[in-house]
């Protein structure tokens, strides 16, 4: 009996084997067509990817945009998992592929070089889609490694496909064919010569996805030129493109990620804001108790970024309260201050932790003002007269919250939001309104300036510990 059944589930077994290896036949069946549409429809993909990308970083872009940015990160996100198809199409005939490729090292290490690229941007990609279920640790690994793919891999891949097109290889297999090396022809096969199961590809990475014959027969050779040197040529123009035009962009990221300029002193020197006095820091804060702050601060904003004197700035808290109340400049830098140490998180991924902020406590400020028992939420305008928010009453009993003046010790530069920017350390960063100039009491909801344009309306960080309402 016993052994009746285990034969069974052999033979069970051995069907499995035969059909999934049937299965394989026909998928690596025509395969060298399959892998030239692959490897075209991956360089769309890519191609996408890097367009909505970018404008993901840019600022210029974050100020048009909108709303738009919010389905653009939704495109490129949906995309970028789209790019799982090819990658496991390819992964499935790859066995084939790559014994194909066994006298081609620089190929095969092409092969590699892109795989990996390809798989990086997805695993980080998810990694940051998903950056509410990892927390703020594993969103900024993931966001660093996937601008540095983008810094190392785009430029490699546009590289590649400009340097092989087919204007490119058809003068080269003249070239070659007037030569003896028929064989070691590198990249030439032409895909249409014989289509069967044993054409190759040129290269994973070559963008020969529609050849034509007619074409391949025009270019037929009558003499030889001396197309290398046009081929050098070209390559090395293209690559000093690519090095003036992405060149410094990369340097000042891998600046910034070094921490070998330290800008936000540099932002402090060229700051716009023209305050008098300016703040004088509390012992705790100079030097800061945190430590100083860890990471940076990438400068957002909506509007071109707004400077301010003591003669265009005031600060009020207005609405339902008691007392409501205007300060300017020289008044309100009196007012007492604290100090806090915590952490800043972006929901696109990045953080700046340990900073010390010192500044005068929302809840401080509210008790002041007297606040009605008909408001229902705390409502921040920034000075730029375009960017809200809002928290609501149970929310703003946290004493974190805070109207922060000082940053490590020193006046909050205008690109950080200063003179003063509201700070709620247990939430996400678009919730800490720059430039802040007015709390408003009122007595419904406020849908803020990034949640009416598709952000979550609960910005509450995964380890946050106080009040959650
Ligand atoms: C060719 C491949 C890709 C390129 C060139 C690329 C490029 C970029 C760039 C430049 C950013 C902006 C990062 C920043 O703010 O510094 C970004 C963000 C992002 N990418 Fe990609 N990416 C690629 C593939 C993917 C894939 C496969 C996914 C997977 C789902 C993905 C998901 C994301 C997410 C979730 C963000 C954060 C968007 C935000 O919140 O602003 N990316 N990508
Ligand atoms: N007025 C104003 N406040 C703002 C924003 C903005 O664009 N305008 N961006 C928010 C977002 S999404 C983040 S992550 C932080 C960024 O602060 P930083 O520019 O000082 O790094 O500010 C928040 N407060
Ligand atoms: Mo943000």
């Amino acid at each position: 009996m016993a052994s009746f059944k285990i034969e069974d589930a052999r033979k069970n077994n051995l069907y499995g084997v035969m059909h999934m290896k049937q299965w394989l036949k026909n998928i690596r069946k025509g395969y060298g067509k399959k892998l030239v549409s692959i490897h075209a429809w991956n360089a769309w993909i890519v191609v996408i990817l890097a367009v909505t990308g970018l404008m993901l970083v840019g600022g210029f872009w974050r100020e048009l945009l909108g709303i738009g940015r919010v389905w653009l990160k939704w495109l490129h996100i949906i995309v970028g998992l789209a790019m799982l198809a090819p990658v496991v199409y390819y992964l499935l005939l790859s066995k084939k592929h790559w014994k194909q490729l066994r006298n081609r090292p620089w190929q095969r290490a092409n092969t590699i070089v892109v795989l990996a690229l390809l798989v990086g941007w997805l695993l980080s990609g998810i990694v940051l889609w998903q950056f509410k279920l990892v927390g703020p640790r594993w969103s900024n690994a993931a966001l660093l490694i996937h601008d540095l793919l983008t810094w190392v891999g785009l430029p490699y891949i546009i590289y590649h496909s400009i340097t092989r097109t087919r204007w490119l290889k058809d003068p080269a297999r003249r070239a070659v064919k007037a030569t003896t090396t028929v064989a070691e022809g590198r990249n030439m096969v032409n895909p249409t010569a014989a289509p069967s199961e044993n054409t190759t590809p040129a290269s994973i990475v070559s963008t020969d996805s529609k050849p034509t014959t007619k074409e391949s027969l025009l270019h037929q050779p009558e003499k030889p030129q001396p197309l290398y040197t046009r081929r050098a040529f070209i390559r090395s123009a293209v690559g000093v493109g690519l090095a003036v035009t992405l060149g410094p962009t990369f340097i000042s990221w891998v600046g910034r990620n070094l921490n070998i300029d330290n800008s936000i002193d540099s932002m402090l020197e060229n700051d716009p804001n023209r305050m008098v006095p300016l703040p004088q820091a509390l012992p705790a804060s100079s030097p800061p108790v945190g430590g100083g702050a860890e990471g940076h601060f990438r400068v957002y904003t909506v509007t071109p970024i707004p400077s301010f004197s003591n003669a265009n700035w005031s600060f009020r808290i207005d609405g339902l309260v008691e007392r409501a109340q205007v300060w300017n400049w020289e008044q309100f830098v009196k007012l007492a201050r604290t100090v806090q140490v915590s952490d800043f998180h972006c929901v696109t991924g990045w953080s700046v932790y340990k900073n010390t902020w010192e500044g005068i406590s929302l809840k401080h400020l509210l008790t002041q003002a007297g606040v009605k028992p008909e408001a229902h939420s705390v409502k921040f305008y920034s000075g730029d007269g375009v960017y809200t928010d809002a928290i609501t009453m149970d929310q703003a009993q946290m004493d974190d919250i805070m109207v922060a003046v000082m940053h490590d010790g020193k006046p909050i530069p205008a690109d950080l939001g200063g003179p003063v920017r509201l700070v709620i350390p247990q939430m996400y960063a678009y919730k800490s309104v720059k430039w802040l100039n007015r709390i408003e009491l009122i007595d419904s909801d406020h849908i803020g300036y990034w949640e009416e344009r598709g952000y979550d309306k609960d910005a509450w960080l995964t380890g946050a510990t106080q009040a959650r309402s």
